[in-house]
């Protein structure tokens, strides 16, 4: 386990997506390895892990964040230093595809995730008629939404396993740390933008 205030690096990694999209089945599966009953989440889960990445060892924080209308105004405050996004997408449920679209257009307009890396969860691909990853990557229309960062379609099922650790891999492979070269620039003009933003209020 990773402390805070160690030497090891550290790596915040943020999930989104809409609520069901399967975010907290997801982070338990990977964190416990086994099957919890979720309920919707209120606030956050966060839990912290380890894992390799350049042959280091990290410590890796990711937090959970809901996602129903009333907590995505939210989701900015965990855009703060978030080295990749994780956005979990239900792939079987059509109806709601335009509403994550939308929802994940949105955050990728943060100023303080700019050039962070994404994946595309398309979770729930154990249910019949889910989208394929290049349906999902097709209907998100990803290759002109992320002209400027590092992205990839996982797919995955969160209740079966499928795909999770190999979905956790890539977000760590892909993750920029403060230490990444070109990464503090960024971080730093993420923060300033953020404090004049924030002083104006
Ligand atoms: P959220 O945290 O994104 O809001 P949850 O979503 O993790 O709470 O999951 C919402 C529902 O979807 C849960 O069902 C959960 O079991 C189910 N689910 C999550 N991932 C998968 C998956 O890969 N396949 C299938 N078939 N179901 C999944 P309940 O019935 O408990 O609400
Ligand atoms: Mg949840």
């Amino acid at each position: 386990m990773g402390l805070l205030g160690s030497k090891q690096p550290q790596a915040q990694i943020v999930m989104l997506g809409l609520d069901n999209a399967g975010k907290s089945t997801l982070l338990y599966k990977l964190k416990h390895d086994g099957s919890v009953t979720t309920v919707p989440t209120i606030g956050f889960n966060v839990e912290m892990m380890d894992a390799m990445k350049n042959r280091r060892n990290i410590a890796v924080t990711v937090w959970d964040v809901g996602g129903q209308r009333g907590m995505r105004e939210h989701w900015k405050s965990f855009h703060h230093d978030a080295a990749a996004v994780v956005f979990v997408v239900d792939s079987s449920d059509l109806e709601r595809l335009d509403e994550a679209r939308r929802e994940l257009e949105n955050t990728l307009r943060s100023e303080q995730l700019r050039g962070r890396p994404l994946v595309l969860v398309a979770n729930k691909q154990d249910v019949s008629g889910a989208l394929t990853v290049t349906e999902i990557s097709d209907r998100f229309n990803l290759r002109k939404l992320c002209p400027d960062r590092g992205w990839f379609v996982q797919p995955c099922s969160a209740s079966t396993g499928y795909g999770v650790e190999e979905a956790f891999k890539r977000v760590v492979q892909m993750a920029k740390l403060p230490s990444d070269p070109g990464a503090m620039k960024d971080n730093i003009k993420g923060t300033v933008h953020y404090i004049r933003t924030n002083s104006r209020q």
